[in-house]
């Protein structure tokens, strides 16, 4: 049968940072506000998360590199809005801020969650930011807390296969 590995969200004793952007912040304060919802919700006391403010998306994943690499958190939680304005602006920063998060949190050893919302209007970043659409920085730290869960498991799992190979003593 096989052995079935997931992540709780459980946020006892967690240290989670969340790295926010201040451009749009009608939008990014919601999302935070989200995010710290589900966190304390979830165990995670408040004196555990650190909100570190950037100026926009762009700046987003070189920060939570850079928070990730110090070895303090348990998670990094990235928030920022991407609208589309009349400027090619939006394309390079929505994809950029995308890829840029997406490469940081393959090098890092702890989660670091995308919770960049990509809108074509005000309204619908704000529908996704507490409104009709859920609130995508609650779900951002909900996926934090289950990959800090599920990376534990991994490390887990990886230490049973190791002892089971591990040798018996030999007999003297
Ligand atoms: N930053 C955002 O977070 N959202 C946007 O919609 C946005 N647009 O469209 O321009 C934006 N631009 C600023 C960018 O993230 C940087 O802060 C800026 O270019 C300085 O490096």
């Amino acid at each position: 049968m096989a052995w079935i590995h997931e992540g709780s969200f459980d946020g006892c004793g967690l240290r989670v940072a969340v790295v926010v952007g201040r451009f749009n912040s009608v939008v990014t304060e919601r999302l935070l506000d989200g995010a710290l919802d589900c966190l304390e919700r979830h165990g995670v006391e408040t004196d555990n998360v650190d909100v570190f403010w950037v100026p926009g998306a762009w700046e987003i994943p070189a920060s939570a590199r850079r928070i990730a690499d110090l070895g303090s958190w348990d998670a990094v939680v990235c928030l920022g809005a991407v609208i589309r304005g009349e400027t090619p602006h939006f394309e390079y920063v929505a994809a950029e801020s995308a890829m840029g998060v997406a490469k940081t949190a393959m090098k890092c050893d702890i989660p670091v969650i995308y919770g960049i919302v990509t809108a074509d209007t005000l309204d619908q970043a704000i529908d996704r930011a507490g409104a009709k659409s859920g609130n995508k920085g609650f779900d951002a730290a909900m996926a934090a807390l289950e990959m800090v869960g599920l990376y534990e498991e991994i490390d887990e799992a990886a230490e049973e296969e190791t002892e089971e190979e591990e040798p018996a003593e030999k007999e003297q």
